[in-house]
């Protein structure tokens, strides 16, 4: 494939003006006719040809200015129309018609059918596949589309902005016409036909503009729309009050679709989702589902205003959307529910997700310089790190300069489609806060590490704290110059209250921030009338590797006393995930627990103490998971060594804490009918570690088997599952249990997609097998993204033992079925196979299979761009 680069954007030659469509949907085939006004942008040379993009399309009809083009006026391939003379000045329109099946369209890029819906996705170049156009996100129009089906096939037909017509065509035919009235580039586009359900309700905005919202699902599960529905709204109102940002148009729709390449689209006033993320009930969804829900949905929303209203330039510029939208629904969730365990999931979620990323030779700019396929930059660090970075801006700024630079922001580019320079811009305009060194955390790939070196000077109650950043040149090959770190920190006494601490020399200090702008610099902080403890980067105030050899001392005080509840979780982590390391770099066996006993007592107070709410005592209990352990490995990986590890320190809390979980088991007992709010998720949180450590310390399956059996939601019933099938995997009572799930839940996809996932993620290699097995069910299909994700992504993200088994099957196995899926949709194909990215940190069996089947894999003929710009980078 060809590089695109940052460094050759130029606007368009022409400029389009609107778009106006019909699309006449048929079975078997969809036929669009498209009318474009352009014209040619002043200073273009006279004779440049109109080119336009297209991919794998069948063009069935052609006229400029309402005259048929002679065939030698222009040339159209599938992926490119050639109009060799387009006027030199004025307007002037272009009808094109196309003719798509969108049965056959595997790739769900484009228009396709999903469980005979017809339905869109055209981020990042789907819209190509529609019509030939200039399918680019600075190419912006308002679209008045018109849809004409089948009624009973499709009685509800949808598209972006607001209704304005409808009616009958005889024929058992009818039609509708959407007209959007805002600016918009063609990713943002949608079209939803089919025979759905749906439930309505009314909006108030702000200012008092009413809005309907609707939440549209396959038929029959529209009673589960309601918990998305409810996040809707909560959303529509935070975005007012927390940023003032009202919802534009009279209706807000919202699909749910079973078969989807992503998590959910952002399509203007016509938001696609992944059914996964709106469809919920207790009976099927877990506590995690909820959250997912909420946040996806709030996500899509906030879209409305960073990414719609305001979109990209260029797709190099794509987080400047997505960032800062994570941001927001992060903002959102942290202010739903409780924001210390908010952070702390999104903390886990970037070092499992974005660290490795960040230090693999996938590794990219927050904004890259260059891409062979835009879909394999829809990653963690666009996503997560570049949230990351406006959370950085945010701390640097303060609450009020931060608001006054969005503010500027929204006022300033509404309708545009902008850069990251322009969005720093504001910032600095608002605030005269110079941002340069911020910036350079857009254009350099890798984590950098903060190295934190402290000195108590008892005689003269002096503290000298050192600090050093610094970044190893990686794979992408970007500078590794400083940047501006803003470290959150406290000194805190031993009565557990932070000290007044204005250092006496040093940087800049604002409050608790410390601006970390140079390589290297030094605090002094004196008349502290004792030793305190250093609680730094506190809430992880930048993304970066912490190099501070803190003594075990200190960090169980400050896991006792640190007021920053964060701090108090991540001392904990970390001294649990370094003693894991100790012991897998010892080989494993020596000793009977990885864990010292001062940090087992301290996990087990922690868990056990009432101050703290439940959610954030489940998360003391959750240990780094084995590819965390691997990650701060970093080289010669044995997963064997590192599983026995992780499997020992689980041993060792569960033993010493049998009395403690037994109380929280009957303490955090499912008593009420169900509720999925933040409280009561955390109490079922707490209840199934617990149950999960008494299992493992009693090593007998009876308790899990009761929850199974009696439980009333499904938190409590897979939690259960989860320790039967993976604990247990050969004891009856597990294969019961799984047969048990399938039997009561065979009609609900979305549930089989967990049953379907727990049996891949069994911890032992035999699971290749099992998978192999999976993979031949009557209910397995290439075809679904969810359930491709759910048996082969999950075998090969979270099943360490089996995937990376010494022999490179499990490596084997999971490209064969790369190379099959690349053929039907190489979207999915392409991020399953970063799976692969770490491959070099194994110890050399396992790294030799890894490469050996990596390069086989690239020799495969007619491999996707997708697929093969994954393997190439891979292999770099
Ligand atoms: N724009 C793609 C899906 C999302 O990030 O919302
Ligand atoms: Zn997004």
């Amino acid at each position: 494939g060809q590089t695109i680069r940052l460094e050759d954007y130029r606007p368009t030659d022409f400029i389009l003006h609107c778009v106006d469509m019909t699309v006449r949907l048929f079975e078997g085939r969809a036929e669009i006719d498209t009318r474009l006004v352009l014209e040619r942008r002043e200073g273009v040379a006279e004779d440049a040809p109109l080119v336009l993009d297209g991919d794998e399309l069948t063009l069935t009809g052609l006229a400029l200015d309402g005259a048929v083009l002679e065939a030698d006026a222009y040339t159209a391939t599938p992926d490119r129309l050639t109009i060799r003379q387009a006027p030199a000045r004025d307007r002037f329109l272009l009808d094109i018609a196309t003719r798509t099946v969108p049965e056959e369209n595997t790739k769900l890029m484009g228009l396709y059918r999903s469980n005979g819906i017809w339905c869109t996705q055209c981020e990042a170049e789907g819209f190509r596949r529609i019509t030939y156009f200039l399918d680019r996100p600075d190419v912006l129009a308002p679209y008045r589309v018109r849809i004409e089906a089948d009624r009973t096939a499709a009685p509800v037909l949808l598209s972006n902005g607001n209704p304005t017509e409808s009616g009958d065509l005889g024929d058992g035919r009818h039609y509708a016409v959407w007209d959007d009235p805002f600016n918009k580039p063609a990713y943002l586009f949608a079209l939803v036909a089919g025979d759905l359900d749906s439930i309505r309700e009314p909006f108030t905005t702000a200012s008092g503009k009413p809005v309907e919202l609707a939440v549209y699902t396959e038929k029959g599960r529209a009673g589960q729309a309601g918990y998305a529905m409810d996040a809707l709204k909560r959303s529509m109102v935070w975005d007012e009050r927390r940023f003032g940002r009202e919802y534009d148009l009279d209706v807000f729709n919202i699909v749910a679709i079973a078969d989807f390449n992503m998590g959910a689209m952002e399509n203007k006033g016509l938001n696609v989702f992944n059914h996964k993320y709106v469809l919920l009930d207790p009976q099927t969804a877990t506590d995690a589902d909820y959250a997912g829900v909420e946040t996806v949905i709030a996500h899509e929303y906030f879209h409305n205003w960073t990414g719609n209203r305001i979109t990209c330039r260029d797709w190099f510029q794509l987080c400047l959307k997505e960032g800062l939208t994570v941001y927001r629904d992060q903002e959102f969730s942290a202010d739903e529910r409780s924001a210390t365990v908010q952070r702390i999931g999104a903390v886990r979620r970037l070092k499992a997700h974005q660290f490795p990323e960040d230090q693999g030779p996938l590794q990219h700019p927050v904004r890259p310089t260059e891409y062979k396929e835009i879909n394999n930059f829809y990653t963690a660090t666009i996503y997560d790190k570049g949230a990351e970075i406006v959370r950085m801006l945010a701390t640097i700024l303060g609450e009020d300069g931060f608001r006054k630079g969005m503010d500027l922001y929204f006022e300033r580019h509404d309708g545009d489609a902008a850069t990251i320079e322009d969005y720093l811009a504001c910032f600095e305009a608002a605030t005269g806060v110079d941002l340069s060194h911020l910036a350079v955390w857009y254009n350099q790939a890798g984590t950098p590490t903060l190295s934190v070196h402290e000195d108590y000077d008892a005689g003269t109650d002096r503290l000298t704290v050192t600090l050093r950043q610094s970044l190893e040149p990686g794979a992408a090959g970007t500078r590794t110059d400083p940047v501006h770190i803003p470290i959150r920190f406290g000194l805190v006494g031993s009565n557990g209250q932070d000290k007044d601490a204005v250092p006496t020399q040093g940087p800049d200090v604002e409050g608790d921030v410390i601006h970390l702008t140079e390589a290297e610099t030094t605090l002094v902080f004196e008349n502290l009338g004792e030793r305190p403890y250093l609680s730094i980067l506190r809430d992880f105030s930048a993304p970066v590797n912490l190099d501070f050899a803190q003594s075990e001392a200190d960090r169980l005080a400050l896991a006792r006393l640190d007021p920053n509840l964060f701090n108090r979780w991540s001392v904990l982590n970390d001294l649990i995930g370094e003693a894991m390391v100790r012991a897998c770099r010892a080989g494993g066996k020596e000793t009977a627990s990885p864990l010292p006993a001062e940090i087992v007592d301290a996990v087990l107070a922690t868990a056990a103490d009432p101050a703290l709410e439940p959610a954030f005592r489940a998360q003391a209990l959750a240990l780094p998971a084995e590819p965390d352990v691997a990650r701060m490995l970093g080289r010669d990986v044995d997963p064997q060594i590192v599983h026995d590890v992780v499997d020992a320190a689980r041993r060792a809390i569960s033993t010493a804490g049998v009395q403690v979980f037994e109380r929280l088991a009957a303490e955090m007992a499912t008593v009420q009918a169900f509720s999925p709010d933040a409280e009561s998720a955390g109490r079922r949180a707490l209840a199934n570690a617990a149950l999960a450590y008494l299992t493992a310390a009693t090593n007998d399956p009876a308790a899990a088997e009761a929850q199974y059996a009696s439980a009333s939601n499904m938190t409590d019933r897979l939690a259960a599952l989860g320790i039967l099938v993976h604990r247990f995997p050969d004891a009856p009572a597990s294969q019961a249990a799984l047969d048990d799930f399938y039997r009561r839940f065979e009609t609900d996809e979305l549930v089989l997609d967990k049953w379907f996932a727990l049996q891949a993620t069994v911890p032992r290699p035999a699971t290749l097998e099992t998978v192999i097995a999976l993979t031949g069910h009557a209910r397995f299909s290439m075809r679904n993204p969810n359930r491709v994700r759910a048996v082969i992504g999950t075998f090969a993200a979270g099943n360490q033992l089996a995937f990376h088994r010494p022999d490179g099957a499990g490596y084997r196995w999971v490209a064969e079925r790369l190379v099959e899926l690349d053929r039907l949709n190489p979207q999915i194909a392409a991020r399953i196979a970063t799976t692969f990215r770490s491959w070099r940190s194994f110890e050399p069996t396992r790294r030799g299979q890894a490469e050996a089947t990596l390069r086989q894999l690239l020799e495969t003929e007619h491999l996707s761009t997708d697929l093969g710009d994954i393997l190439g980078r891979s292999l770099k």
